[in-house]
């Protein structure tokens, strides 16, 4: 069969990968790195699947030069990983830890030396366990402390690093962390973690403003999004998933680009000071959009638990998260559904118009979990599927005149799947976690030979 054309974008389109510190670094106690809260909730019996911690994950704290190679070999321009805050401020405020710093330094160097634009992401979930227990993002004063934090980052780094990420998925760590359970910090407060959402987006708002005192320039965030679907036209299921849709959407996007939360939600939400909405509304240079699959919703189902990659909600949740049937599954189970993609792009620009700054796509992959085969190759030829099809579809936004400047792919390597530990690979490239020897899967290739045919 004819093989399909590749999409096709503009010669100075960014092609990148993404990482993030608890997921790929290992060396959790090493040259002064503090404990996060990441550290903490996997020593936890039943945390995590198969009791993996990101103790070593892919060994990136010493093998960070073989991966640079990987990426230069790859052609990408950009590389996202994260800073561990632990790593550079041990107890999340205070002093600096020069080993900590020094690590950065070498990876930074390393990817200008590799002609890659190092463009990281201040904070990834791994909160530094000090603060995670002094209340972590349930405390206002973390935000103000990751204020601190992005200075010392960025007054070290401005010079060198030409895009910056403040906050990776408020959204995730809010829910997942503070109201189901699933992440660290392993609460289950339901609506009572939406305090920790306003926080979050009161540290981006903080964050962009010390970077840019800092000097530092091309600052974004990246934002979990993904298009909420009713799983009926009944009343039940589409007041349902209005209100999923505001609460997994908008209320992490409405105040970055218009200062105020969606009307809708303002009966829930924490009474805020007018003061902190002019914060987190700093302007932006562009938005940063992960995004994987739609979500069907519907009314809370009587009698069945609302399930989120396998682990129940809260039953009394005002909503419930349905199986989306009929599209091929990733396999982590989540939906493949290309035409999702360019809805939820083409979403935000009717939803912000002017507002809107240029796009930067920070994640979007699949877990295709194709082992090394016996020639040493690793066959995954549904990644390539579905990263053809939601480039195509990627394309088809940027017709419609969504304006999109970059594409990374979650992830590099395969890396610790937080929850699901070491079981769900998403990397281009195959890593065993033996003996940390890395293989470019038949994706990486792929994706090579995408980012030469574009490329000037
Ligand atoms: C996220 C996180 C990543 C995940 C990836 C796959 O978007 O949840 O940024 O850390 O590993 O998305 O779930």
């Amino acid at each position: 069969m004819e093989k399909p054309a590749l999409p096709r974008f503009p010669s100075d389109f960014v092609w990148g990968v993404s990482t993030a510190s608890y997921q790929i670094e290992g060396a959790v106690k090493e040259d002064g790195r503090g404990p996060s809260s990441w550290d903490a909730f996997v020593a936890e019996p039943g945390r995590v699947l198969g009791g993996d911690t990101g103790d070593v994950a892919c060994d990136h704290y010493h093998r960070y030069p073989e991966d640079i190679r990987l990426m230069a070999e790859l052609g990408v321009d950009a590389y996202r990983f994260s800073f561990s805050w632990s790593r550079i401020q041990p107890g999340g405020t205070g002093p600096v830890n020069p080993a900590g710093l020094g690590f950065y330094d070498k990876l930074v160097d390393g990817l200008l030396d590799a002609g890659i634009a190092p463009s990281p992401t201040l904070f990834h979930w791994d909160t530094p366990l000090e603060l995670e227990q002094a209340g972590g993002w349930l405390n206002r004063d973390t935000a103000e402390r990751f204020g601190e934090y992005a200075q010392i980052v960025g007054e070290h780094f401005a010079d060198r690093i030409p895009r910056w990420i403040t906050v990776n998925e408020p959204v995730v760590l809010t829910m997942l962390g503070y109201g189901a359970g699933i992440h660290a910090p392993g609460l289950e407060l339901g609506f009572g973690a939406l305090p920790a959402a306003h926080h979050l987006l009161l540290a981006h708002g903080l964050g962009v403003q010390a970077l840019r005192a800092a000097g530092a320039s091309n600052i974004g965030i990246a934002n979990n999004h993904a298009v909420t679907w009713s799983a009926s036209t009944s009343e039940e299921d589409v007041q349902a998933a209005g209100l999923y849709d505001n609460i997994a959407n908008w209320i992490f996007a409405d105040p970055i680009l218009t200062g105020a939360y969606p009307q809708e939600l303002a009966s829930l939400l924490p009474e805020v000071p007018e003061a902190d909405m002019v914060v987190i509304s700093t302007p932006i240079d562009w938005y940063g959009i992960n995004s994987y699959n739609p979500m069907l919703v519907g009314a809370p189902t009587v009698g069945e638990a609302a399930l989120m990659d396998g682990h129940e909600l809260d039953a009394s949740l005002p909503f419930s998260l349905r199986e989306l049937q009929g599209y091929p599954r990733t396999d982590f189970d989540w939906p493949v559904v290309p035409a999702a993609f360019t809805e939820l792009l083409v979403g935000f620009k009717e939803r912000y118009g002017k507002k809107l700054p240029p796009l930067y796509i920070t994640e979007n992959g699949a877990a295709i979990n194709t082992g090394v085969d016996v020639d040493g190759r690793v066959p995954d030829q549904r990644r390539i599927d579905f990263m053809d099809a939601h480039l195509h579809a990627l394309r088809v936004a940027m017709d419609a005149g969504v304006d999109v400047r970059g594409y990374f792919y979650w992830s590099l390597m395969d890396n610790f799947e937080w929850a699901a530990g070491f079981s769900q690979r998403f990397g281009l490239v195959h890593v065993d976690y033996e003996t940390q020897k890395r293989t470019p899967k038949d994706s990486y290739y792929w994706y090579q030979d995408l980012i030469r045919h574009t490329q000037p």
